[in-house]
């Protein structure tokens, strides 16, 4: 039976994160998309100016009142970047009336990055993020995000010790697992992960490649939502979304030289080359299940 997903977040009209990456990448993995758009750029925020930024905030109780008339049934609920502090609550909601003993929620708490607010964020909104994060089975927050999220300093430095701590101060926030993308060990860089049920961590990594690239995070939650569905276990779901994020961004270092250095890492990535091996790291998914 074809699994489905709703994943609700901005679409941005150009520059390649949010929906516009989720759609397609869950879609190749074999899991229906369904899309609520939680705002409409003429492009994503970490760089460009002058974007436009229609705000659909309204519109989500409504679509969801028609889907609840629908009795529409998802197996997975993937959230990202909110356009409004109140779409918390709204998601919130949301989560209450779709969530079957059967469903995956997985939160990326999008609100920044290296260290900063995306722009139009201010710190209160982890208040309201930490909301849809205590409900959810699965986050998703880069170093940034955590630091937000547990109202502790950006750490510049750190090692494995002080990210398991991290790990699990945010799996007391209520959910049962806590991933932490971006963690660099010497020449590497991946993503740790806590769950609580079995009291273990999980690592995986790959070869850090030195290029700021944008939307990354959201082909890595993308990746992530997807595998989980497809019935992964969250060390094969960290370990496919670690290596599909960075065979992307290996895939587009030679075409970042042919860009204006200063606005080559606002197009994000190159997942367009890399389709086939979505589809071989799901089809690895089925061969470790049976
Ligand atoms: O990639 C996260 C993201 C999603 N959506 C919008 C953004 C960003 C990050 O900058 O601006 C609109």
């Amino acid at each position: 039976m074809l699994k489905r997903i709703v994943t609700i977040q901005d679409i941005s009209c150009f520059g390649k994160c949010s929906s516009t990456v989720a759609l397609p990448l869950i879609s190749a993995m074999g899991v229906e998309t369904a899309v609520i758009p939680t705002a409409v750029l003429s492009t994503h925020t970490g760089g460009f100016t002058g974007y436009t930024f229609r705000d659909l905030t309204t519109d989500i109780p409504q679509i969801a009142e028609h889907w609840k008339n629908l009795n529409l049934h998802f197996d997975g609920i993937y959230t990202g970047y909110l356009g409004s502090k109140q779409q918390t609550q709204i998601v919130a909601d949301f989560f209450d009336n779709f969530r079957k003993k059967d469903t995956t929620i997985i939160v990326d708490p999008v609100m920044g990055d290296g260290g900063k607010l995306y722009a139009g964020f201010t710190p209160d909104f982890a208040k309201e993020m930490q909301k849809i994060c205590k409900k959810a089975d699965v986050i998703v927050p880069n170093l940034t995000e955590m630091s937000l999220l547990l109202d502790v300093p950006y750490p510049e430095t750190y090692n494995k010790e002080d990210i398991h701590r991290y790990l699990t101060q945010l799996t007391d926030l209520g959910c049962r697992i806590a991933v932490i993308t971006g963690i660099r060990d010497g020449n590497l860089h991946g993503a740790i992960a806590y769950d609580k049920h079995s009291g273990k961590f999980y690592e995986a990594y790959r070869e850090h490649i030195p290029e700021q690239m944008h939307g990354t995070g959201d082909v890595f939650a993308s990746v992530l939502s997807g595998a989980l569905i497809r019935g992964a276990s969250i060390e094969q779901a960290i370990t496919i979304a670690v290596n599909f994020t960075t065979d992307t961004i290996i895939a587009t270092v030679d075409d970042l030289h042919h860009l204006p250095h200063d606005i080559a890492p606002w197009y994000g990535v190159e997942f367009e080359a890399c389709m086939d091996k979505l589809v071989a790291y799901v089809q690895g998914i089925s061969k470790a299940s049976h």
